[in-house]
């Protein structure tokens, strides 16, 4: 039975109904209760109107799993690599995130420069298994995945062959939160395609009002972003914050919200809830034996907070912990290793207290004892809020955090403020960066540039497009087209992965012709290959035949030299590459 007249205009939604499906509450016996009861009412109303979001039903929050990602370049240095993820994708496929995080500036770099892995590779590879759910990536967006702005031809292209080997989602973010940074990136993502989500750095200083964030978010909204990231690199953003800032951007944004923050200084899982409770559509997870810590909060308390209520995440407990089951040895491993320091695991107050990131403050530390100055800790800890206040508070976050901080080294140690000032503290100052967050005072432009004019335009409209110029410069190293791309990123690292790469085939290739001259389709002993080589072989096209159902001899391998063929699948060199770390 209804308690009181509600919504006579919609019927379906009446009291009436809703009462036969929740717990009423007892009758009204004064105004406050009624009052209570409407707004109790209101919010059940308004959350059957408005399901949020899903494919059809009625999905609540939604999770993006940061395992293949951030999680991995939090806690152990982004050196998870692509044979430790193939084997748990189909499962991660099968869960029902909203998306699976996969590719970023530091994987791209750490593939090419620690694994000896093509990063466009893994991404393939991980696009072959992961079917149903979106892959995600971070984009610096004009630096794309490397340290500097790149020209607009460049950015096209790149975005271009992102998607086109399998990207779905690209979050995209400046360090400055200068949207003329994003701009084009944004449109070259929707135009491949893709989901362009454009990016909020959260950071705390005087200037960073709500009203700040919403003005940027709205920019990105009419730029053609999909969704908003607010993106909490440090875990700064407190519960009761996000709770307003989320409301803020709710009622002034039309397109989803997804947060993004670390566990850093321990509140993370309550920033969520809270942000969940002004109505945040997405938030970022990771499972829980790669989760906390400087990682995410872990997926699996939060879908059991969320259980059974209006935010229901609808994933299944038991198939996650089926993940967890699969990631928790392999983080033994890395703690065998020394790859995951546990000390990370902790709580960093620090973070809270300074409001910096807590990789920052590690790497003050290490700068100091270079310096052999570590006395001066609690000095450049004072230091750093006046540098950023002098360079127009830009948020913390790479470049902009290791700017200031090395700004404020010097500061300290040489006894003088801006005594010496480092090339890239410089490019602040001048608008190489973009436009500082608060106008830099006129006394510190002079301190630091002299007579040097600063800019004030977008600074890749300072760069003549440039691809035709990387393409040639890398020309001899060419077998995709995605490599001129590394290269762009990354020159050294990337030319010395591609020699690799050369060495590495022509070794396997040998092996391979004579392995396949014997047509035998078990091969224990063959004069003048290892048989570890050997092993390899045929462990990959044993492997190869499970995938497809078949029964394979290396006899019938026919393709086996024809990389450019098998590209898009995991060919037998897709197999070998696993067998052949394994041995
Ligand atoms: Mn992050």
């Amino acid at each position: 039975m209804a308690y009181y007249h509600f919504d006579s205009k919609n019927p379906v939604l009446s009291l009436t109904n809703l009462t036969n499906n929740y717990d009423a509450p007892p009758l009204y016996k004064s105004t406050i209760q009624l009052k209570s009861l409407y707004v109790y009412w209101e919010y059940r109303v308004k959350s059957y109107l408005h399901p949020k979001k899903g494919d059809g039903n009625m999905a609540g929050v939604k999770i993006t799993e940061t395992v293949l990602r951030d999680a991995h370049q939090s806690l152990i240095a982004t050196r998870m690599r692509t044979e430790d993820m193939l084997p748990i994708v189909e499962k991660l496929d099968d869960i029902g995130y909203h998306s699976l995080e996969a590719w970023g500036g530091a994987t791209f770099d750490a593939s090419m420069r620690f694994l000896n892995e093509d990063p466009w590779a893994r991404l393939r590879k991980i696009k072959d298994v992961a079917k149903k759910t979106k892959l995600q990536m971070l984009l610096r967006g004009q630096n794309l995945l490397g340290y500097k702005h790149y020209a607009d031809d460049v950015v096209e292209y790149f975005i271009q062959k992102a998607i086109a080997n399998g990207m779905d989602i690209m979050r995209i973010f400046d360090a400055l939160n200068d949207a003329r940074n994003i701009e084009t990136a944004i449109k070259a993502c929707i135009k491949e395609g893709g989901h362009a989500q454009g990016c909020i750095c959260y950071t705390v200083s005087p200037v960073h009002s709500l009203e700040l964030f919403v003005k940027d978010a709205k920019q990105l909204e009419s730029m053609g972003a999909n969704s908003i990231c607010i993106k909490d690199m440090a875990g700064l953003l407190v519960p009761y914050q996000a709770f307003e800032l989320v409301k803020a951007l709710k009622e002034s944004v039309k397109i989803p919200i997804q947060l993004h923050t670390h566990y850093t200084s321990g509140v993370a899982s309550m920033t969520y809830l809270k942000a969940i409770e002004a109505g945040v559509d997405i938030v970022d997870c990771a499972i829980s034996p790669m989760a906390m810590g400087t990682s995410q909060p872990p997926t699996e308390p939060l879908v059991a907070t969320l259980k059974n209520t209006p935010y229901d995440t609808g994933l299944d407990l038991a198939k996650l912990s089926e993940i967890a089951d699969y990631f928790r040895p392999l983080k033994e491993k890395y703690i065998e290793s020394g790859l995951l320091d546990v000390k990370v695991m902790g709580v960093d107050v620090n973070t809270l207290i300074y409001q910096v990131p807590g990789g920052m403050l590690s790497n003050l530390v290490s700068q100091l004892k270079q310096a052999n100055a570590l006395d001066k800790y609690e000095e450049v800890l004072k230091e750093v809020p006046r540098v950023r206040e002098d360079f127009g508070y830009p948020p913390l976050v790479t470049p902009t955090s290791q700017i200031v901080g090395t700004q404020a080294v010097m500061n300290v140690i040489t006894g003088e403020r801006y005594k010496m000032v480092p090339k890239e503290s410089k490019g602040i100052v001048k608008g190489e960066y973009g436009k500082t967050p608060a106008t830099i005072s006129e006394e510190i432009r002079n301190k630091i540039l002299g007579d040097e004019q600063a800019i004030t335009c977008r600074p890749a409209d300072l760069i003549e497009p440039e691809l035709e110029k990387i393409k040639a410069a890398a020309s001899q190293y060419i077998e995709q087209e995605e490599d001129v791309l590394s290269y762009a990123m990354l020159p050294a690292v990337a030319e010395k992965f591609f020699k690799q790469r050369i060495e590495d085939r022509e070794n396997a290739s040998i092996s391979a012709e004579n392995v396949l001259t014997q047509n035998a389709p078990k091969a224990p002993t063959f004069e003048g290959i290892s048989p570890e080589v050997v092993a390899a072989i045929t462990a990959a096209v044993v492997e190869m035949g499970k995938r497809d159902g078949k029964q394979y001899s290396i006899g019938n391998i026919k393709n086996l030299g024809n990389q450019q063929q098998n590209q898009n699948r995991w060919g037998l060199y897709g197999m070998l590459d696993r067998f052949r770390a394994k041995i």
